[in-house]
């Protein structure tokens, strides 16, 4: 059978992160695409001449052609602008807006079977205008954000208690920027629900709220210390996890930012929940009951996406 082709569209730095993982797992054959000359090929040529000393059999191509992602099973979107210190994820939306289009064209017209995981920020707002330029089912175009947002909320759980981060599971919903509902209730040690952690002593509230507002600002905390780009190693980790449970139809439950039509009260919106991942794409949005002020930090979250979906329509008028 032959080995399926994962095409990675911008070659930046989660670009060439994803490039090799995807090789290093053997998810399949990699196509990097990129509007700059030179960097897909060189980083494509350097990864594959790792291959004989790590031991992978995938092969790796660099492009600046859309024809070269045809066929491509899964295409991972980076290509755009990432935030500088200062900067929120907002402010990218003008500029990472027109790349959307050209990206939902190209996927459209040379990959319109792929399952597409968008990451290009801001990305709530982002992933719903990659949807609607490409016209793909929306079950096959879905966001990476809470998969990351769960796995730094999750480190910093860790080493709090000191526990492998292997038994740790947590939950964060919404949209992926300061309204972002880190669920304390949802998340576990063991399989103990956080509040009765701080129950049985092993830490307090208060390092709790700390923990979840270093959750939302684990983005930031990443740019300040870089200042020439944002996070990308746990972001690459975290979207080939997703396209891992697509391409082996592993029905994982991950939190996505998914089209939700109906759970949670909503009327079709792209935004942070939790999913099933399988062959199917999103092939169910887990409907959970939220409390009262979980349900207000959700809907101030919504509110937020809203506003950008709005701000898009409002730039790109064949959006409205
Ligand atoms: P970077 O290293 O700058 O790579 C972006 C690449 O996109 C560059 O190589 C550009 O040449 C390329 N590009 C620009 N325009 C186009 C186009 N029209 N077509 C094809 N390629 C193009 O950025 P990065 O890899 O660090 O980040 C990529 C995006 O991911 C940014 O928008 C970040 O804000 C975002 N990001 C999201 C998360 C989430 O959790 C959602 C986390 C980290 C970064």
């Amino acid at each position: 059978m032959a080995r399926p082709r994962i095409a990675l569209i911008g070659a930046g730095q989660i670009g060439g992160t994803l490039a090799h993982l995807a090789a290093i797992k053997e998810l399949g054959d990699v196509v990097l695409f990129d509007i700059a000359e030179g960097v897909p090929q060189g980083k494509a040529l350097d990864l594959a001449e790792s291959g004989p000393v790590a031991g992978f059999d995938a092969t790796l191509k660099g492009t600046n052609d859309y024809a070269d992602i045809a066929g491509a099973d899964v295409c991972i979107v980076t290509a755009g602008v990432p935030r500088k210190p200062g900067m929120s994820r907002d402010d990218l939306l003008g500029i990472n807006l027109k790349v959307m289009k050209s990206v939902g064209e190209g996927i459209k017209a040379h990959a319109p079977d792929a399952f597409v995981i968008c990451i290009t920020n801001p990305l709530d707002a982002m992933v719903w205008a990659l949807r609607e330029f490409s016209g793909l089912p929306r079950e096959k175009v879905v966001g990476m954000a809470g998969v990351l947002d769960s796995a730094r909320f999750r480190h910093f759980l860790s080493l709090e208690f000191g526990v492998s981060m292997r038994d740790v599971t947590a939950f964060v919903l919404g949209g992926h920027g300061d309204t972002m509902v880190p669920l304390t209730r949802y998340s576990t040690v063991g399989g103990i629900p956080l509040p009765d952690l701080v129950e049985m002593g092993w830490t307090t509230q208060d390092k709790l709220d700390a923990i979840v507002q270093r959750t939302r600002d684990g983005g930031a905390e990443i740019v300040g210390l870089l200042k020439t780009g944002s996070a990308f190693y746990a972001p690459a980790t975290s979207a080939i996890e997703m396209a891992e449970a697509y391409l082996k139809d592993q029905k994982r439950v991950l939190p996505c930012a998914a089209w939700v039509d109906g759970a949670f009260g909503l009327k079709g919106l792209y935004v942070g929940v939790p999913t099933v991942i399988g062959a199917g794409g999103v092939e169910r949005v887990v409907d959970i009951k939220l409390g009262r002020d979980e349900q207000a930090m959700f809907d101030k979250s919504v509110d937020a996406v809203k506003g950008l979906v709005e701000a898009c329509k409002g730039i790109d008028g064949t959006l409205a």
